[in-house]
């Protein structure tokens, strides 16, 4: 049986098992900190990030956007998540490329708030990728009010759905970012976190306890 390793709280982690849920592809869950359990992740990927998707062949997939893409082969053209025509694979992976920027930046400022000691935060850097952010949030916004009430792209859901809604709860539960003024964009998220699936992998934002490697 297919294994995911990582914590709901992680959106990458969780726009996988979302996915995999949707195309039908079971898994078993290992719920494992990247804190307390670093080093049991690490036996698996020699980055220690979650998630990891580990294949009944024993190949283990260590980057969400790598697992998804394998979910779509399994999936097929007809179901794959990401659109398969070239406008609207463009469009989506436009979408995407905000919605994980706003993350990756989200989770700078997690980390100079989890793991520096307040006199070594440095807020010149917080205050950039701030601004970031909050950019990206204003464009996936302007990108849901032009589509008010539909799904990003075409006429069903596709992971341009699915990692903005789970990547911008992320950011705005763990840096944590008001989404008062990309109204639009928090109806979105607000409209996929309904769903089951996302009720069903979610997890509240928790604070990572460091953890050195041992090796
Ligand atoms: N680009 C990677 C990012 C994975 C990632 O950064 N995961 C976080 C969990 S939210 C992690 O494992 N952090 C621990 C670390 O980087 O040491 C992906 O999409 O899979």
């Amino acid at each position: 049986m297919t294994i995911l390793i990582g914590m709901f709280d992680s959106p990458f982690t969780r726009r996988v098992a979302i996915s995999a849920a949707l195309l039908g592809v079971d898994f078993e869950h290992r719920d494992w900190s990247v804190g307390r359990d670093f080093d049991r992740i690490r036996e698996y990927s020699p980055l220690g990030r979650v998630p990891v998707l580990v294949l009944d062949d024993g190949r283990a997939l260590c980057e969400s956007a790598l697992i998804l893409d394998w979910l779509d082969q399994q999936a097929g053209p007809e179901r794959a998540l990401l659109p398969v025509q070239a406008d609207a694979r463009l469009d989506a992976l436009q979408l995407i490329a905000l919605a994980t920027g706003a993350a990756d930046k989200g989770i700078h400022v997690v980390i100079e708030r989890v793991f520096r000691p307040e006199e070594k935060r440095h807020a010149p850097w917080t205050e950039r990728c701030l601004v970031q952010v909050r950019g990206a949030l204003a464009e996936l916004d302007r990108a849901c009010a032009a589509r008010a009430g539909q799904w990003l792209v075409g006429d069903a859901m596709t992971q341009a759905d699915i990692t903005v809604a789970c990547y911008t709860t992320y950011v705005s539960e763990a840096v944590p970012l008001s989404l008062d003024d990309t109204p639009a964009l928090r109806a979105h998220v607000a409209r996929c976190e309904a769903l089951p699936v996302f009720q069903r992998f979610y997890a509240p934002f928790f604070t990572p306890v460091p953890a050195p490697a041992t090796a």
